[in-house]
């Protein structure tokens, strides 16, 4: 496993994320895009979420604005996407910033012209992130994989370095994209990894440039974090059924070990 260096354990400390740059290539980029737009493309009968799930439980594919479109459980959607969930850099980095991953949401979000910013979050509370004996621990990351470059007005995220150990909070939705103090645009090229702590507070900005920008969102919590409780509205999307996880291999079904001790519905 790569050894992670002091460095990047300062600048994750101090920032509360870390930009990897040339994590894919042109290629595995394309493979991955290509198996993204035959999802995006598709209808889904998805009754039996509407029928198990609950009223705020999200569709397969869902509009976030006529502009955009986010697709919901890639696992269970295509076999392209797995080789993201151990990639070998992010997963060392993880490690070293989490302990123990194990992966629940994936997601990917496609804006095209025109997409409004969305609104600034988080997804753990500051007090989720922790520096004891020299370990850093954050209970949640999440990592962006940009399959498409992220310039600065093509609806990058957007986030506030140090946010994660932020002491007094503000109202968040008061503000819009840079107007939030402290922020900055996450810009990289197809192929870089932005992994960040899920309490690092964060945020879309709006996309005037042509063309589609794609990203995939996985995000991974600590061994110890009741999977169930934190969003079981969604659970169906976190949770990859038994006849898919069948193709994974040890390492990765080590990363998923959560979903043999659990049924979504
Ligand atoms: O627009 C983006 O890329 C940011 C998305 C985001 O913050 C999220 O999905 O939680």
């Amino acid at each position: 496993m790569e050894k992670v260096s002091a460095e990047e354990r300062f600048l994750f400390d101090l920032q509360g994320f870390l930009l990897l740059k040339n994590v894919y290539s042109a290629e595995e980029c394309r493979a991955l895009l290509d198996a993204l737009r035959r999802l995006e493309a598709q209808d889904y009968d998805d009754r039996w979420i509407m029928e198990r799930g609950s009223k705020q439980s999200m569709p397969t594919r869902f509009r976030l604005s006529k502009e955009s479109v986010r697709m919901n459980g890639l696992l269970r959607l295509d076999p392209a996407f797995d080789v993201v969930m151990d990639q070998p850099r992010v997963l060392a980095r993880l490690q070293a910033f989490m302990g123990e991953p194990q992966l629940i949401n994936t997601w990917s979000i496609s804006k095209g012209p025109g997409t409004p910013e969305g609104g600034w979050h988080r997804g753990i509370p500051p007090t989720d992130y922790s520096v004891r004996n020299g370990e850093i621990r954050s209970r949640m990351l999440n990592v962006v994989t940009f399959l498409t470059d992220n310039g600065p007005k093509d609806g990058c995220v957007v986030a506030v370095p140090g946010s994660h150990k932020n002491n007094l909070d503000l109202p968040w939705g008061d503000y819009h994209g840079l107007g939030m103090p402290g922020s900055v645009a996450v810009t990289g090229k197809a192929g870089d990894v932005f992994m960040f702590s899920e309490a690092v507070v964060h945020n879309g900005l709006p996309k005037t440039t042509p063309g589609t920008r794609s990203n995939l969102y996985f995000n991974y919590v600590h061994k110890h974090m009741n999977v169930a409780a934190f969003e079981p509205h969604n659970l169906q999307h976190f949770f990859v059924p038994p006849e898919v996880r069948a193709r994974f291999t040890p390492e990765r079904k080590k990363l998923t070990e959560w979903m043999e001790h659990c049924r979504w519905d």
